[in-house]
């Protein structure tokens, strides 16, 4: 990756710097101030230091559908050709494809039949690479009543299919929860998890990628937010941030609203019932429930169960950059009920920070699980 660093006087010169050099797409991959030392303070302004690189060539929807067919395929004759294991062999892996998949196939094929307990082999094989039981059984019934369902002829056929009707379900779920116009972005969650994080990095692609008017407002709760970096991040890229809510004060229309909150412990009651109180002084919120995602599924279930009382929107997976066991993305989806909107790894702001993507969060689920076989 050809990193290009570019330190200038205001954030707008340095973004200019990087635009000459690498195009308009380029991708902000730092940014942070310069601190300045001993007595120099006194006539020097601190100056930003911004970090880029080119954007990645992106492969057309259909090279990705290909490669994804191809990869199926893959799957399917590794499936079919595996040797039986060793019975002492320990329990399968959670991302691992166990061989009676392998009998499965075959089984469906000679019979006639869909396989094990009616499933389409398709949801038995995500089963597999970690899709709750129940979830499995969901989604082979509403592959099956998928409009204009017709009994696919070949594994690939099948997987389009499920990867259809899951992200036809997610699409659902999006307009379910969807403001209109443009909602003030709330962060809530447990104490940790990347709400302030995402904030930052979804603030820079703002105003850095997009030249969007910005106001953050970094609120008290039950508990005092101490997220001091925000309020510095916010001076770097000139964005006023506000540390009360003023529901009089007139805002214009195309002005992104970004609100941060501090974590609640999962059964802090108290804290939550504040929380609770504040989110209704806000006008037409899309409140992102802010997750860990290197965190236990049962885990983040739980959290997600504690904050069901408040109008969640959407779900923001954080910590991407330490766990790729996709499977509980589409478990957390399934059992919540509510659209992932984000996906965040790492530290660095902006760094990564992109919307997520069902078909493309699909095809990691089954790419994954080619990664472990190999
Ligand atoms: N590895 C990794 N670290 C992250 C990620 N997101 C945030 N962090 C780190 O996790 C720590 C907490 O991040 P914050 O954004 O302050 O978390 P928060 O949810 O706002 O925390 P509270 O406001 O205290 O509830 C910081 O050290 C971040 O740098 C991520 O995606 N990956
Ligand atoms: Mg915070």
């Amino acid at each position: 990756m050809n990193v290009v660093k570019v330190v200038a006087n205001t954030p707008q010169e340095a973004l200019e710097q990087i635009h000459a050099q690498l195009g308009a797409q380029a991708v902000v991959l730092n940014v942070r101030k310069l601190p300045v030392s001993g007595v120099k303070k006194i006539w020097t302004k601190p100056q930003v230091e911004i970090m880029a690189t080119a954007p990645e060539p992106q492969a057309n929807h259909e090279d990705l559908l290909l490669r994804l067919n191809d990869k199926i395929n893959q799957l399917e004759h590794e499936i079919l050709n595996r040797p039986v294991a060793a019975p002492q062999s320990p329990r399968p892996r959670p991302q691992q494809l166990p061989p009676r998949i392998a009998e499965m196939l075959q089984t469906a094929r000679t019979a006639g039949t869909e396989g094990d307990g009616g499933l389409l082999p398709a949801a038995k094989i995500i089963e597999q690479l970690g899709l709750l039981p129940s979830h499995a059984r969901w989604i082979s019934g509403q592959a099956r009543n998928f409009l204009g369902f017709t009994k696919p002829r070949s594994l690939p056929e099948e997987f389009a299919l499920v990867r259809e009707t899951l992200a036809d379900y997610w699409q659902q779920l999006s307009r379910r929860h969807a403001k209109p116009g443009n909602p003030v972005r709330v962060f809530v969650g447990t104490p940790g998890t990347g709400k302030t994080t995402s904030l930052c990095k979804w603030m820079t692609q703002e105003v850095l990628l997009h030249n969007r008017a910005v106001r953050v407002w970094r609120l008290d709760s039950a508990a005092a937010n101490l997220a001091d970096f925000l309020s510095v991040h916010c001076e770097v890229l000139r964005v006023p941030v506000e540390r009360i809510w003023d529901s009089a004060e007139l805002i214009p229309e195309d002005t992104l609203r970004f609100v941060d909150l501090p974590g609640v412990q999962v059964g802090d009651r108290e804290g939550r019932r504040v929380l609770a109180d504040q989110l209704k002084e806000l006008p037409q919120a899309e409140i992102h429930l802010v997750l860990n995602a290197a965190y236990d599924l049962g885990l983040l279930l739980a959290h997600a169960r504690f904050f069901s009382t408040l109008p969640i929107t959407g779900i923001i997976l954080t910590h991407l950059d330490e766990e790729t066991r996709w499977s509980k993305c589409w478990n957390l989806v399934l059992a919540t009920q509510l659209p992932v909107t984000y996906l965040a790894g790492g530290q660095n702001i902006p760094g990564d920070f992109q919307p997520a993507q069902p078909e493309a969060l699909f095809d990691r689920l089954v790419a994954a699980g080619r990664v472990e076989e190999e």
